[in-house]
C-alpha cells in the first residue's frame, strides 16, 4: 500500500471512529463504573442481630442509576466466605452472555478474595429493573435497584414527575438462608418460611421491633411521584397498595405500558418491577403503604404484612388510626389475574413494539411441582419422598461447569440439547386429580437450542401435579410479549385466535395463572446461553428451570462477543 493510500485509509478509519463517537455523544451514551464489595454485615431486624451477606453493607444494596443505552462496568469483589455471582435482572446483554451471572449457567462463582468485573450492556431497556445475586439463596439479601432514565434528549411518555421514590420489597429470614435451602434440599421437605417481608429493609410497625424504624416516604401536597417498585422477595408474589391513593401504573420490567389508572392495588411477582405514579392529593396525614403475600398454592407461607408510611410534609396531627389500604385476600387468584390482564404495551411511535407474527418455533412447556421417590419413605417431603419441580417434566440439574463455557468450548457431558418442544405425555394437566405417575419427573440438564432469529412462541402450561399455583416465569437475555392467557388446558387450535398481537405487554417475568396457561413470543436475536426459571426461589432450587441457547447468526455482528480474558474458574 502506497503512503498516500495508507494516509487516505487511516483518514477514513479516523472518520469512521469520529462519526461513531459523535453519534454516540449526540445520544449522550455514557460508560459508568461501580464497585460492589460483597461481605458479611451485621443487621438488626425483628429484635435479632445477625450477619447477612450484603453489597457494601447495605440492605437493599446500592442503586445503579444510568440512562438508556449506557454501558456499566461493575467490579464485584467478594470479601465474603463463599462463592457468589451477580445477575442484572432485565438487562438483555446483547451478544454478551459472559456477564449475565447465573451460577453454573453462564459462569462459575466469584470465589472469596477474588473479583470479577462485569460489563452490563444496556440497549432498549428504559424504566426500572434490578440486580441480584444468582447463587443458591444469596439473593435474599444481595439485591438492589437498577434505574434506567430516558436517554439524553428524550423524556418520559407521561408528564415529568415532581419526585421519585424507590421501593424494594424483600423477604427476611431469621435463619441463615444458605442453611435453610441446603437443609431443605437434603431432607426433601418444604423449605422453612420467612419471618417477615420488608420495604426498603424494614418489616414495618406491624412487627413491634420495627416500630421506630418503619420506612417513611415524605411527600409534598399536590405533587406527583414516580414510585419504582421492585419485588425482590424470595417465594411470594405480593399485593401492594397505598391507603386512599390511586396508583397509576405506567411501566413494568423496564418497558412503558398504557397507563393503568386508578387501581387501588397492584400484584407484583418476585422478579417483576412496576413504575407507578402517585399524586399526593389527600389531606395532609400519614398513610400506610402495605404489601401482603399473594399465594394461591397449598404450601405453608409467611402470611405477614410489611408496611411503610406515606407522610405528607407539614404541621398537622396525624389521624389515629393511620388509614390502611384494603388489599385482596392472600389467595385471591382472580384479583391477581384481573390486575395482570390490564398490562398492555404503550406501542406508540416513540416506543414501538415488534411482536413476531410468523412463528417458526413453537414450544409447549408444562410447569409442575413434583416429588422424587425415596426408598422406604426415607425423605421428609410428601409420602416420604423429596419435593422437586420441573418444566416439561424435566427437573433441571445444575452442572458444575457453566453451560456457556461448555457450549463455547464444545465440552462434552455438561448438558444435552434434547429439551422437547412438547410434554412427553398429554393428560388433563389441570384436572382436580391427575394420575399419580405424573408426580415423578425425569432428571437432566436438557437445554432448548434455537437458531438465530427464529420467531419463537412458548406456551407455559400450569399443571395441578401436586397442586397448582401461580408461577412467575422469567427469561434471561430477552424481554418477551405476553400474547395470550387463559384457564385450564391450552387449546392449540382455538386459543391462538384470541391472541392480543397489537399491544401485548413486553416483560421479562410474568405470573402464569394457577391451573391455566400463558403464551409468549420473542425473536431469538440474542445469541448466547440464557437461563429460564420460575422466580419463586424454592421452585427454581427444586429444578423448575431450563436453559435456552440461541446459536450465532452468520456474521460477526450476530455472534456472541469474544469471551473476557478471565472468567471465574470452576472448581
Ligand atoms: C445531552 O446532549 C447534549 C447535546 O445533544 C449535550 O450538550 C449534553 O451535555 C448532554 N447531557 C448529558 C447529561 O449527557
Ligand atoms: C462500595 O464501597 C467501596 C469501598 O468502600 C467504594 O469504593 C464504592 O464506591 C462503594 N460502591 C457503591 C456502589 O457505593
Ligand atoms: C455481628 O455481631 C455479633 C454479636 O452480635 C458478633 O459476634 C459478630 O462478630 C458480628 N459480625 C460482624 C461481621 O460484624
Ligand atoms: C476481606 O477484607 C479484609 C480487609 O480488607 C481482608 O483482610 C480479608 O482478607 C478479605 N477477605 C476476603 C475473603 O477477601
Ligand atoms: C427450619 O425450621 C425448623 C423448624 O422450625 C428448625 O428446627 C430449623 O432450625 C430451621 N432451619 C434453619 C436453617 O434455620
Ligand atoms: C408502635 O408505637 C406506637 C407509639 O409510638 C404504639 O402506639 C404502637 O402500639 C406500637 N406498635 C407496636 C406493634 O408495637
Ligand atoms: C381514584 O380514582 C377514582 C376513579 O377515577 C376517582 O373517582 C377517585 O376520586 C380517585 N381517588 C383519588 C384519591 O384520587
Ligand atoms: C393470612 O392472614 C389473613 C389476615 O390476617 C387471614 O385472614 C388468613 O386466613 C391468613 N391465611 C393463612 C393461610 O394463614
Ligand atoms: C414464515 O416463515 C417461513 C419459514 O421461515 C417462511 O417460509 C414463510 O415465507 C414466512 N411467511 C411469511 C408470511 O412471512
Ligand atoms: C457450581 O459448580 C461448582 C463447582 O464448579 C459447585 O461447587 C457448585 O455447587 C455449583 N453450584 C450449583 C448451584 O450447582
Ligand atoms: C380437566 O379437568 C378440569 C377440572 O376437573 C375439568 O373442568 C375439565 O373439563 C377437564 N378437561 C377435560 C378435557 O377433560
Ligand atoms: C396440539 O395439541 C394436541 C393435543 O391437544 C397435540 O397432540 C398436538 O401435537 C399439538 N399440535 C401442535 C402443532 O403443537
Ligand atoms: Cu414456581
Amino acid at each position: 500500500m502506497g503512503l498516500e493510500k495508507c494516509g487516505i485509509f487511516l483518514g477514513f478509519l479516523g472518520f469512521m471512529f469520529l462519526s461513531g463517537l459523535l453519534s454516540s455523544m449526540a445520544q449522550g451514551k455514557k460508560v459508568h463504573y461501580y464497585d460492589f464489595i460483597l461481605r458479611e454485615t451485621n443487621f438488626t431486624k425483628l429484635c435479632r442481630t445477625k450477619s447477612i451477606l450484603t453489597v457494601n453493607d447495605s440492605f437493599p444494596g446500592p442503586v445503579i442509576r444510568v440512562h438508556k443505552g449506557d454501558t456499566v462496568f461493575v467490579n464485584v469483589h467478594n470479601n465474603g466466605t463463599y462463592g457468589v455471582t451477580i445477575h442484572w435482572h432485565g438487562v438483555k446483554q446483547p451478544r454478551n452472555p459472559w456477564f449475565d451471572g447465573p451460577e453454573n449457567i453462564t459462569q462459575c462463582p466469584i470465589q472469596p478474595g477474588s473479583s470479577f468485573t462485569q460489563k452490563v450492556i444496556l440497549s432498549t431497556e428504559e424504566g426500572t429493573i434490578w440486580w441480584h445475586a444468582h447463587s443458591d439463596w444469596t439473593r435474599a439479601t444481595v439485591h438492589g435497584a437498577f434505574i434506567i432514565l430516558p436517554a439524553n434528549g428524550t423524556s418520559y411518555p407521561f408528564p415529568d414527575p415532581d419526585g421519585e421514590k424507590t421501593i424494594v420489597i424483600g423477604e427476611w429470614f431469621k435463619g441463615d438462608v444458605m442453611e435453610i435451602i441446603k437443609e431443605a434440599l437434603e431432607s426433601g421437605a418444604e423449605v422453612n418460611t420467612s419471618d417477615a417481608f420488608t420495604i426498603n429493609g424494614q418489616p414495618g410497625d406491624l412487627h413491634h421491633c420495627s416500630n421506630e424504624t418503619i420506612y417513611r416516604f415524605f411527600v409534598d401536597y399536590g405533587k406527583t411521584y414516580l414510585f419504582r417498585i421492585i419485588n425482590a422477595a424470595m417465594n411470594e408474589e405480593q399485593f401492594f397498595g397505598i391507603a386512599q391513593h390511586n396508583l397509576t401504573v405506567v411501566g413494568s420490567d423496564a418497558a412503558y405500558i398504557k397507563p393503568i389508572s386508578t387501581t387501588d392495588y397492584i400484584m407484583i411477582t418476585p422478579g417483576q418491577t412496576m413504575d407507578v405514579l402517585v399524586t399526593a392529593n389527600q389531606s395532609p396525614d400519614f398513610y400506610y403503604i402495605a404489601s401482603t403475600p399473594f399465594v394461591d398454592g397449598q404450601a405453608e407461607f409467611n402470611n405477614s404484612t410489611t408496611t411503610a408510611i406515606l407522610q405528607y410534609n407539614g404541621n398537622y396531627n396525624p389521624s389515629s388510626p393511620i388509614p390502611f389500604p384494603s388489599l385482596p385476600s392472600y389467595n385471591d387468584s382472580t384479583a391477581a389475574e384481573n390486575f395482570r390482564k390490564l398490562l398492555r404495551s404503550l406501542a406508540s411511535e416513540a416506543h414501538p413494539i415488534n411482536v413476531p407474527l410468523n412463528i417458526t418455533r413453537s414450544i409447549y412447556m408444562t410447569i409442575s411441582v413434583n416429588q422424587i421417590y425415596c426408598e422406604n419413605a426415607s425423605c421428609a417431603g410428601p409420602d416420604g419422598n423429596k419435593l422437586s419441580a420441573s418444566l416439561t417434566n424435566i427437573s433441571f440439574q445444575t452442572p458444575s461447569i457453566d453451560i456457556l463455557q461448555a457450549y463455547y468450548k464444545t465440552l462434552p457431558h455438561v448438558f444435552t440439547k434434547d429439551f422437547p418442544d412438547e410434554p412427553p405425555d398429554y393428560f388433563n394437566f389441570t384436572a382436580d386429580h391427575v394420575p399419580d405417575y405424573t408426580n415423578f419427573p425425569t432428571l437432566g440438564t436438557k437445554v432448548i437450542v434455537l437458531d438465530y432469529n427464529e420467531s419463537v412462541e412458548i406456551v407455559w402450561q400450569g399443571t395441578n401435579v401436586n397442586s397448582g399455583e401461580n408461577h412467575p416465569m422469567h427469561l434471561h437475555g430477552f424481554s418477551f410479549y405476553v400474547v395470550g392467557t387463559g384457564s385450564g388446558n391450552f387449546d392449540n387450535k382455538t386459543d391462538p385466535k384470541n391472541y392480543n398481537l397489537s399491544d401485548p405487554p413486553e416483560v421479562n417475568t410474568i405470573g402464569v395463572p394457577k391451573n391455566g396457561w400463558l403464551a409468549m413470543r420473542f425473536l431469538a436475536d440474542n445469541p448466547g446461553v440464557w437461563y429460564m426459571h420460575c422466580h419463586l426461589e424454592r421452585h427454581s432450587s427444586w429444578g423448575m428451570s431450563t436453559v435456552v441457547i440461541v446459536k450465532n447468526g452468520s456474521t460477526e455482528d450476530t455472534s456472541i462477543l469474544p469471551p473476557p480474558k478471565h472468567m471465574p474458574p470452576c472448581s
